[in-house]
């Protein structure tokens, strides 16, 4: 290996070859749940698209598996390596430049290592929207979100990561460079291979560069937060606020009170929005490209007037709407720290699924039932993507229980929750991919043909299998 590791320092540099013995690994080596961590040869840190290359090359000619890393912010373990002391992680942080920004074709290109949280303030600077958001903004980085797919908080109005890319630049697993890069809003020329690699979890090969779509810039915004009785009318509301908003209506988010609770409890400023218990709460936000005070008042209007109509209805129970931009944020911090709020309480059993939207409520209702029977005491942490039919149905341990014990039911709770999502023709992963965690679910939720066709695809990009082996597939 000392060749490998030598090699690797004449090709990148002394200070971007890390190794156990030489370096404190911890931040590339734990995932950020902490429930796995790996031992590996080492860490790679290429600066540009040809070291990326290169690095692969290297890998391949020692037969060395190799694991790519983003901000290391993915929640099933994808970006983690195993024990072998075997497998390279390659870490895209380097590749963080902006090349290109097109305000009339609305797009940028940008490379993989480039945080979303910096994205989001490019386009800003251009007076353009880059829809894509989720709670871990400030350090997931473009390449992970796209080879994750990410969905997050804007997807009922946006679409998932793959909606908003249209070209990639891509280094496959024997080191040649797969330029895809085009900015155009056509393209039938053939099979569009870009989207094989996006949400791929750096199994088919490295993303090193994209083609981002841009929209025009939110200038007017309005933020709710409503309480209500039950999922079924929160799909009301969703049906209503659609209506009455059309395309500015942007997020849907819903939580239920013990989510809530749990995010007091661990965030202590966090406000009391309501006098009253409520047992379910929705975010919900609307927004106008249109500028000046005129377009504000008019979006506030409609806004208003609906969660009137809801209210009046006996939708919603109570409301309140954000009077400036601090309060919209307050309103937005409540429903984003539920996932650490979660992770401080203790490690729970994490249900990321998704099932027709018109039968979230229903679901929630038959799911409930059955794990209060299981587990007296259990506690669900029931929130997530309303508009988008996709929930965290994250199972924290029953009252009195230890971690260790509760994390030996995973399986059961699995299959008790999973279940009904198959009932449903629902998804076992909506947004946060399968990674070393999810992976065993796919023999039992999906046909041996359809996984089958997936190993086909992989044999055909990834022949000696070093792509992040064991990630994904089964
Ligand atoms: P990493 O964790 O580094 O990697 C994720 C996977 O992608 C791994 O398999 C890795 O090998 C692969 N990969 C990374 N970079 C590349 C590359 N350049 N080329 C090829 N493969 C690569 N996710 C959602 O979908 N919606 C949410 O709302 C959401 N909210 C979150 C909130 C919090 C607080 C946290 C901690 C996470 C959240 N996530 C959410 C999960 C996570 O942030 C996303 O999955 C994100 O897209 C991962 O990006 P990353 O750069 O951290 O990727
Ligand atoms: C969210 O929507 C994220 O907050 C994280 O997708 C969900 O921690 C989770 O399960
Ligand atoms: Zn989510």
């Amino acid at each position: 290996m000392n060749h490998f590791l030598n090699e690797a320092r004449a090709l990148l540099g002394d200070a971007h070859v890390l190794t156990p013995t030489q370096a404190d690994l911890s931040a590339y080596v734990t995932d950020w749940r902490g429930k796995f961590t790996g031992t590996p040869l080492a860490v790679l840190r290429p600066a540009d698209t040809a070291q990326v290359a290169a690095a692969v090359k290297l890998c391949a000619a020692h037969g060395l598996a190799i694991v790519p890393q983003g901000g290391n912010t993915g929640m099933c373990g994808g970006a983690t390596p195993d024990g072998s002391g075997r497998q390279v992680v390659l870490s895209l942080t380097r590749l963080n430049r902006v090349r290109a920004v097109d305000p009339l074709n609305n797009t940028m290109t940008v490379e993989a290592g480039c945080v979303l949280q910096t994205l989001q303030e490019l386009a800003a600077e251009h007076d353009r929207l880059f829809p894509l958001s989720l709670g871990a903004e400030g350090s997931c980085q473009i390449g992970g979100n796209i080879a994750t797919n990410a969905g997050g908080v804007q997807v009922l109005r946006y679409g998932n990561t793959r909606d908003l890319v249209l070209g990639l630049e891509v280094v496959l697993a024997d080191g040649q460079v797969l330029n895809l890069l085009r900015a155009l809003r056509k393209d039938n020329t053939g099979y569009d291979l870009k989207h094989l690699f996006i949400g791929a979890e750096g199994t088919l090969g490295i993303i090193t560069a994209a083609v981002l779509k841009l929209f025009p810039a939110p200038h007017a915004s309005a933020v709710a937060f409503a309480a209500l009785k039950t999922p079924q009318q929160a799909l009301q509301l969703l049906g209503l606020m659609r209506g009455a908003l059309g395309d500015r209506f942007t997020a849907f988010e819903l939580m239920s009170d013990a989510s809530v609770a749990m995010v007091r409890q661990h965030f202590p400023g966090t406000p009391a929005l309501f006098a009253d218990a409520h047992p379910w709460q929705v975010l919900m936000q609307a927004t106008d490209p249109g500028a000046g005070d005129g377009a504000q008042a008019a979006l506030d209007a409609s806004f208003q007037a609906a969660l009137e109509q809801a209210l009046e209805q006996g939708v919603i129970d109570d409301v309140v709407i954000a009077t400036s931009v601090a309060q919209a944020e307050e309103l937005w911090a409540v429903r984003e720290n539920i996932s650490e709020a979660q992770q401080h309480d203790g490690a729970n059993i994490k249900h990321d699924i998704a099932v027709p939207v018109s039968s979230v409520a229903a679901f929630i209702a038959e799911v409930q039932p059955l794990l209060h029977a299981a587990y007296a005491g259990v506690r669900p942490i029931v929130y997530g993507h309303l508009g988008d039919g996709n929930l965290h149905f994250n199972v924290s341990r029953p009252v009195g229980w230890s971690t260790p014990d509760w994390q030996a039911e995973t399986d059961r709770v699995n299959a008790i929750v999973l279940d009904v999502v198959a009932r449903y023709q629902g998804s076992f992963s909506a947004e946060h991919g399968m990674g070393q965690l999810k992976n065993h679910e796919m023999a039992l939720y999906k046909t041996p043909l359809e996984i089958n066709v997936m190993r086909r695809v992989k044999q055909a990009l990834d022949p000696q299998g070093l792509m992040n082996p064991g990630k994904l597939l089964p």
